[in-house]
């Protein structure tokens, strides 16, 4: 039976210190995805406890790219809290972080709460009240960002900080069709459709 506090507590050490470690599954090779689940539980309690307030829900690993890139093959979630928002033109202090990393994203805000199992695309779109692009900064607290599927799920899905831009209505485009090009000092670094995103973006949330 896993030790669902000492590893939530281990984690949130490492964040802390800023310290990488090696994945839990280097000490206990069976464990479940299920059990990351409970350790990420866990560990989002903590944060709850120590007063930080939870704003909303993040998916990981939801193009092919990224699973061949991490070597799984299904997308995790996580939980994003207040103490995790960057205001749009806030630097990032990277002395905070362990080795951050920064993905492009496409963000759901939600009018209503949505509950499975059932939900689909199109019950995502009648309940998103904006859009809008996203950047997230992810920072994995284990080495090299080595895990396997049950590490990352139990480590929030390496959630560090995240900054949202300007909102739009899902009326204004086709999700799956919008374009992303991430610049990296005003030069083009990588460009994406929100197709990448196991179809439509929409997709991932209703999953
Ligand atoms: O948000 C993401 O897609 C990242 C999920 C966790 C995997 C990683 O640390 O790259
Ligand atoms: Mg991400």
């Amino acid at each position: 039976m896993t030790d669902v506090a000492k590893w939530a507590e281990h984690l949130l050490e490492a964040e802390a210190e800023r310290r990488a470690v090696p994945p839990i599954t280097d000490a206990e090779p069976g464990i479940t995805v299920d059990e990351g689940y409970e350790i990420q539980d866990e560990l989002v309690r903590r944060r709850v406890t120590r007063g930080e307030t939870v704003v909303g829900a993040k998916l990981g690993l939801t193009s092919r790219a990224k699973q061949e890139a991490m070597g799984v093959d299904e997308p995790v979630y996580g939980v994003l809290t207040d103490a995790m928002l960057l205001a749009a033109e806030q630097p990032l202090a990277i002395g905070g972080l362990i080795h951050p990393r920064a993905e492009p994203e496409i963000v759901f805000i939600l009018a209503e709460d949505l509950a499975g199992p059932g939900v689909t695309l199109h019950d995502v779109l009648d309940a998103t009240a904006a859009v809008c692009g996203g950047l997230e900064v992810i920072d994995s607290r284990y080495e090299d960002f080595r895990f396997t599927l049950p590490d990352v799920v139990a480590d929030n899905t390496s959630a560090a900080r995240f900054v949202l831009g300007p909102r739009s209505t899902v009326a204004d485009f086709d999700l799956s069709l919008v374009g992303c090009v991430l610049e990296v000092d005003g030069v083009p670094w990588e460009t994406a459709a929100g197709a990448a995103v196991l179809g439509h973006p929409a997709e991932a949330v209703a999953r």
